[in-house]
């Protein structure tokens, strides 16, 4: 293959049905399988009892101080041996639910005390940004997802400390009242590093979401209020916890995607929580890798969405499912009042892996995730919400979507790379990571700028798309002939950006978003062979208070580690001598994948607000 190779119809085509035809017949790399199901290309993990351990409430404290990262031990379930893992402050997985109020800025120290990596044996040393230094002195750096947060604190993929080493955090908190989240975001081992246990809920306080019983929404709180972080777990025949997922992969290797097959809530497989007769405000947040979930109750009984990723919504929703991609997160509030004492219900997943993961890795299902058992004492008893912006003693209604000044369009794809196993990279634009070609976007002193983004998911995969520092709304979906697409567009060599119009093939009406998909979110759910339409809004500079172009210190080890790998994706891929080999300087945000391992190889890209 040359420097002008082209994605052509059959190439493209190629790229994803070819991988997984050639993937079936590839041999396993090396490792024995520690426990094989039916199917032989897919690791399962050990039988494990649902519903016997209680579900972890996870310790609250405001955010602000330092925050250790370390090495671990924890325990998934009481049948399961203790497992080697990481966590924050203290926890053995996971980190405290930090809690801040808006407009009070917090500094947040975080510390690198991470000895070997739990999961070393996974780790891929040839994808971006990783070595073999990682399997030892594991990367850190921690981004806060849906925060206001100027360039040098957001957690930059290339803004990473080394054991023993520290970054400080400010955090502004200058915006509404959300659930947030905090986690690794380092170069290449990101998909690692969370599934180990780097990974914390942020809970934005304000006036009216006060998360105090008193709080004018009255929305319920204290014990009321849950955070659950639902995640999916491989565990290995030992019962310790396992990242490979495929047998036909080589350990070390990058596989793709992770998807296990063990629901773990809070970091405690099938867990149970007892509940009293009255409304709960659950504050839900998909942690997965890979997974997107459809959330329901085993007896179908309706819920109320109060919020989605960045705030609340204008009233609550009423709906018996919700869908949920990695990194999307949902607010919402349960009526287990209306059950009789002695009723158990389950939170369970009805959605199924894509098509394509099926067929290359196997169907690695996750149905029942957390059981609530309903006592006889009776609970929080106001009323659900009817309203929740716009009145007296709540926030401002939802703002009409704002004159959109600039389209881009987005192509998200998987290309061919014959040189590595899976021979497979994740692109957006057909560009990598270390692009000189980065969205500029510009941005004014006193009013937010909105541009329209159309994302074209040339794969068949899912892929939720998530952009620091920006809001975003849902606008529409429509289906796109992605062959006809590819087919009139030839595509330059990996590098050169790639995104033509897709207004020439576009299938069908326009769809309108899910119900749940209402106001203000951070991540997007874009399916395969479907154009994403949605409104970005970039703050002012007023509303942000700092210089979102400001360049922050990278350590050039780290940047030097990255090249010293000698990362090709493709045989058409050049490193960009601009902030390769030492950087020791970057600017800018990014948007991405939000599957880890996406966003791992190399499914991300810079941004920079100018
Ligand atoms: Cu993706």
């Amino acid at each position: 293959m040359g420097q002008d190779r082209r994605l052509t119809r059959r190439g493209f085509v190629g790229a994803a049905a070819g991988a997984a035809a050639a993937w079936y017949a590839a041999p396993a790399g090396g490792a024995v399988p520690s426990r094989i199901g039916s199917n032989p290309f897919m690791f399962v993990s050990p039988r494990i009892t649902p519903w016997v351990d209680a579900l972890p409430l996870l310790d609250r404290r405001a955010a602000g101080g330092e925050l250790v990262a370390a090495t671990a031990r924890h325990r998934f379930h009481r049948d399961l041996p203790l497992s080697p893992t990481m966590g924050f402050g203290g926890q053995s997985y996971l980190g405290p639910v930090l809690e801040a109020h808006r407009d009070q800025a917090v500094t947040q120290t975080f510390r690198n005390e991470i000895g070997r990596h739990p999961l070393a044996d996974h780790l891929d040393p040839t994808v971006h940004g990783a070595s073999v230094l990682d399997r030892t002195r594991p990367r850190l750096t921690v981004h806060l997802h849906g925060g206001l947060t100027e360039p040098g604190s957001d957690g930059h993929a290339l803004a990473t400390t080394r054991s023993g080493g520290t970054r400080v955090h400010h955090y502004g908190n200058a915006q509404e009242a959300a659930g947030l989240w905090y986690h690794d975001h380092s170069m290449g081992v990101t998909r690692l590093n969370v599934y180990a246990g780097l990974a914390g809920m942020y809970l934005l306080r304000d006036e009216y979401d006060t998360g105090q019983g008193t709080n004018p929404l009255g929305l319920p709180a204290g014990e009321y209020e849950i955070p659950l972080v639902i995640q999916d777990k491989i565990f290995a025949k030992d019962g310790t916890l396992q990242f490979r997922l495929a047998t036909y992969v080589a350990e070390g290797r990058w596989e793709g995607g992770q998807a296990g097959d063990v629901p773990v809530v809070n970091g405690v497989a099938y867990p149970y929580h007892e509940v009293a007769r009255g409304l709960y405000r659950l504050r839900l947040l998909n942690g997965s890798n890979l997974r997107a979930m459809m959330l329901s109750f085993s007896n179908d009984m309706p819920f109320w969405v109060v919020g989605t990723d960045a705030g609340l919504v204008d009233a609550p929703i009423e709906t018996r499912r919700i869908r949920l991609s990695a990194g999307e997160r949902a607010d919402i509030v349960v009526d287990f009042g209306a059950l009789p004492a002695g009723t158990r219900v389950q939170l369970r997943n009805t959605d199924r892996l894509t098509a394509q993961f099926q067929i290359a890795v196997g169907d690695a299902r996750i149905r029942d995730i957390v059981q609530f058992r309903v006592g006889a004492a009776r609970g929080w008893t106001k009323p659900v919400p009817q309203r929740l912006r716009g009145g007296a003693g709540q926030p401002p209604a939802l703002p009409p979507n704002g004159a959109v000044e600039r389209v881009r369009t987005m192509t998200v794809m998987e290309l061919p790379d014959g040189r590595r196993w899976p021979p497979a990279v994740m692109s957006l634009n057909n560009l990598g990571f270390d692009t000189d070609d980065v969205e500029m976007i510009p941005v004014q002193d006193d009013r937010p700028v909105y541009e329209r983004w159309d994302i074209l998911n040339l794969t068949i995969d899912d892929h939720p798309i998530h952009l620091h520092i920006a809001l975003l709304r849902v606008l529409e979906r429509q289906t796109m002939d992605v062959l006809r697409y590819i087919g009139a567009n030839p595509r330059p060599g990996y590098g050169r950006r790639w995104a033509p119009p897709a207004e020439r093939f576009k299938r069908g009406a326009p769809a309108a978003p899910q119900p749940w998909e209402a106001g203000w979110k951070d991540t997007v759910y874009a399916p395969p062979g479907v154009i994403t339409r949605i409104l970005v809004r970039w703050p002012s500079r007023a509303e942000m208070g700092f210089d979102p172009d400001a360049p922050f210190s990278v350590p050039s080890t780290v940047a030097g580690g990255a090249a010293s790998n000698g990362f090709q994706p493709t045989e058409v891929c050049r490193l960009s001598a601009t902030t390769q080999p030492e950087v020791d300087q970057a600017r800018g945000y990014v948007w991405h994948c939000h599957v880890l391992d996406h966003e791992d190889h190399d499914m991300m890209l810079p941004v920079r607000l100018v």
